[in-house]
């Protein structure tokens, strides 16, 4: 099976009960971009990336957009294989792994179509079919945070993550200490999310300050070089995630030491070939990880999910979506939703996901 076009598509996807708040970014509304693969027997697979903004990474989505129209003439043409593909967009760009994502998606939609098998199948087998989800706050009042925190562990989530830094650092042990009122003892779990927000200087303070909260520490601060500073002295767990850009980061950070674990996001790492690597590695490594992605549609969440599904349970920490912020769905069958704080994995071939693509218009680009 061979790709015969290559199709690239904007679509907007306005924040439900907006603005989205972190550390270093706030949000309105996301441009996402999506990708059509036609194979030469007709069968069609869908690849998506969506930055949350262009402050959250290295990552913006006209980037995207540029990085996908410089590769795609390359790729008519080549074997519909993941290897493949991924060599064949590393010798027309270099890096861009967020735009490579999009296309490396698409690949698995399309030859878990061809086979009849889930991309799961794909990746290796299905561990789990209905998949823990964390709810992500974002940065606000101590008690509103608290009161939202209260009422998603009652709706099911079993994890939590507190979105921190951006402002004093007064204010964010104050919102930890308040969550932690309301939901601890009740088995939840919790993470406190800096988005590279903190100084280090405030990292140390909050952990001192807080010993008594089994919260894990997500990237506090921006660099490498931060959490290396921090990481003797802290009391707490400490999770990379905007830093692990890659697979050589994750292994250097997995083989020192240097964190107990990661948020990844499918689309910074490049997709599900290296998403599928990645998660070995960190089995290899007995460490957590995320499954999830910055922002998205039904496409991005149904890797998201599928990569999940093949997670050694005990590893999964979650697979955040951001489906409750969405106002559209563009699955025709209603994509991948989040009920009580789990998700079910698709079940069709491929993503398993019936895209309705005429809620994208116009290609921007056709190759
Ligand atoms: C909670 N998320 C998965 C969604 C936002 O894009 C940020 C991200 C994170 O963990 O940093
Ligand atoms: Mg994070």
């Amino acid at each position: 099976m061979k790709i015969k076009s290559v199709e690239i598509f904007r679509h907007d996807l306005p924040v439900k009960n907006g603005p989205y708040t972190m550390a270093n970014a706030e949000v309105w509304a996301l441009e996402t971009t999506l990708v059509k693969l036609v194979a030469d027997n007709g069968l069609v697979g869908w690849g998506e990336t969506c930055p949350v903004g262009p402050t959250y990474a290295e990552a913006h989505a006209r980037g995207a957009q540029s990085a996908l129209q410089q590769m795609a003439p390359a790729l008519i043409g080549a074997e519909a294989l993941p290897l493949t593909v991924n060599r064949t967009m590393h010798g027309s760009l270099n890096g861009h792994n967020y735009a490579k994502a999009a296309i490396d998606i698409a690949v698995h939609d399309l030859i878990g179509k061809q086979h009849g098998v889930r991309v799961a199948d794909l990746l290796g087998g299905v561990a789990n079919n209905r998949l823990p989800s964390y709810y992500a706050t974002g940065v606000g009042a101590p008690d509103d945070i608290a009161r939202l925190a209260a009422e998603k562990s009652g709706q099911g989530y079993p994890r939590l993550q507190i979105k921190v830094g951006g402002r004093p650092v007064e204010l964010d042990i104050e919102t930890i200490r308040k969550v932690w009122e309301k939901v601890g003892g009740t088995g939840v779990r919790l993470a406190v999310d800096g988005n590279r927000g903190w100084t280090t200087r405030d990292a140390l303070r909050v952990s001192r300050e807080c010993p008594d909260i089994p919260f894990v520490m997500e990237q506090p601060c921006n660099r490498i070089e931060d959490l290396e500073k921090i990481r003797p002295q802290v009391q707490h767990a400490i999770y990379m995630d905007e830093s692990g850009v890659d697979l050589a980061t994750v292994i250097r950070a997995a083989g020192s030491g240097l964190v107990d674990g990661f948020g990844m996001k499918v689309t910074r790492i490049g997709g599900l070939q290296q998403m599928a690597a990645f998660r070995d590695i960190c089995e290899a490594c007995n460490l957590p990880h995320t499954c999830d992605d910055a922002w998205g549609g039904d496409i991005i969440a149904a890797a998201c999910t599928h990569v999940a599904a093949t997670v050694k349970p005990p590893l999964l920490e979650g697979v955040w979506l951001a489906e409750p912020m969405i106002e559209t769905p563009y699955s025709r069958d209603n994509g991948v939703r989040i009920k009580d704080g789990h998700i079910d994995l698709p079940t069709g071939p491929g993503l398993g996901i019936d895209v309705n693509e005429t809620l994208f218009g116009t290609p921007i680009a056709v190759y």
